[in-house]
């Protein structure tokens, strides 16, 4: 599929050998839709008046901010009536959102966060949705456990960045497709056909300011990787930390790297098993990261591979350039 053709084109010709593939062309059109508004919001910001806290928490216990409601609410306006969908889940709800007696249910579950890295919001960071679509096969209506889901189930991952552009990046389970939207023709334009992460790199990101409750593969690891050139790793490595999952997994995408954000000490106090969660955080950017060739682990275990146990759970993640995330699933080896 060449430069410039549109979203719908590419569909199109890549799900026309897919069972089902007009009930999920529709929903990915639905989705990028929904992008499309909120890359409108993002963009617009104060002027828009979508900035600042909502006032309110959510399940998470963490302070929503307007822009969370707001995206939340645009999915939910712009699938629950399509027909397409048997229920939603986001990181802005405790449970699923059931699809209203007055619609009909499809064969879909959506599982997102709507706004990542909200906290960027009022700086003017970089922030974005991430989606993760599985299958619903049964007749009656879904009920949280049937999000329950494996990262290997996934039908469909992806991501829209809104940063200097807004880009939707996807994976339908045969590579990885980047598209930019042309804000002049409201269309999503594929620019980026094939992505791929190098194997190799030297930069990594994760957020050092909690260096003194990392744990020792951890530590040992960041250690190597400052010592430089002449360090055990035998090369100089550069940082960098988005703030937001999004912006630092397409930089990944686009130019190799390693995101980390491990288990740490504070969370095992607090009985926690990570901070990033599962279902719409690192699921649907395992999918990606491992389509584009690269590695999405905890240290302990592929990410796709986990059983989960809730909708809000949270685990340690890896992701990115090969070479690097199995160096740092050795060290956790080591280290057992
Ligand atoms: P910290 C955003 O809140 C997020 O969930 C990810 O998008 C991001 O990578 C991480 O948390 C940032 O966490 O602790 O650096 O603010």
């Amino acid at each position: 599929m060449q430069h410039g053709a549109t979203l719908d084109e590419f569909l199109a010709e890549h799900m026309a050998s897919m069972p089902q593939a007009t009930e999920l062309h529709g929903l990915l059109g639905d989705i990028a839709k929904a992008c499309i508004d909120l890359s409108d919001l993002v963009r617009r910001g104060e002027l828009a008046g979508v900035l600042g806290a909502a006032g309110q928490e959510n399940v998470q216990g963490e302070e929503q901010k307007k822009l969370d409601v707001i995206a939340n609410d645009v999915f939910i306006e712009l699938t629950e009536g399509t027909g397409r969908l048997a229920g939603l889940a986001s990181e802005e709800m405790d449970n699923h959102y059931p699809i209203p007696e007055q619609h009909k249910r499809g064969r879909y579950l959506l599982t997102f966060d709507p706004l990542d890295g909200s906290s960027n919001i009022d700086v003017n960071g970089s922030t974005g949705t991430i989606f993760s679509i599985t299958e619903h096969d049964k007749d009656d209506a879904p009920v949280d456990a049937d999000f329950l889901q494996t990262g290997r189930q996934q039908v469909c991952a992806g991501y829209c960045l809104y940063s200097s552009a807004s880009m939707l990046v996807l994976t339908l389970g045969n590579g990885v497709a980047g598209f930019t939207l042309d804000n002049k023709r409201n269309e999503f334009v594929l620019t980026h056909p094939n992505m791929s992460v190098p194997a190799t790199t030297n930069e990594f990101a994760i957020n050092a300011a909690y260096s003194e409750h990392w744990q020792a593969p951890v530590k040992q690891y960041i250690a190597h990787c400052v010592a430089g050139k002449s360090g055990p790793i035998g090369k100089a490595f550069n940082m960098r930390w988005a703030g937001s999952m999004v912006g630092d997994i397409h930089r990944i995408l686009c130019r190799g790297g390693i995101f980390m954000y491990p288990l740490d000490e504070r969370m095992i106090k607090d009985g926690k098993a990570g901070k990033l969660r599962l279902l719409y955080e690192a699921n649907p950017m395992g999918m990606l990261i491992e389509q584009a060739g690269g590695m999405a682990h905890t240290g302990l275990e592929p990410i796709l591979d986990i059983s989960p146990d809730n909708l809000h759970q949270r685990v340690p993640v890896l992701m990115g350039s090969k070479e690097e995330v199995q160096r740092v699933v050795d060290y956790h080896a080591a280290h057992t």
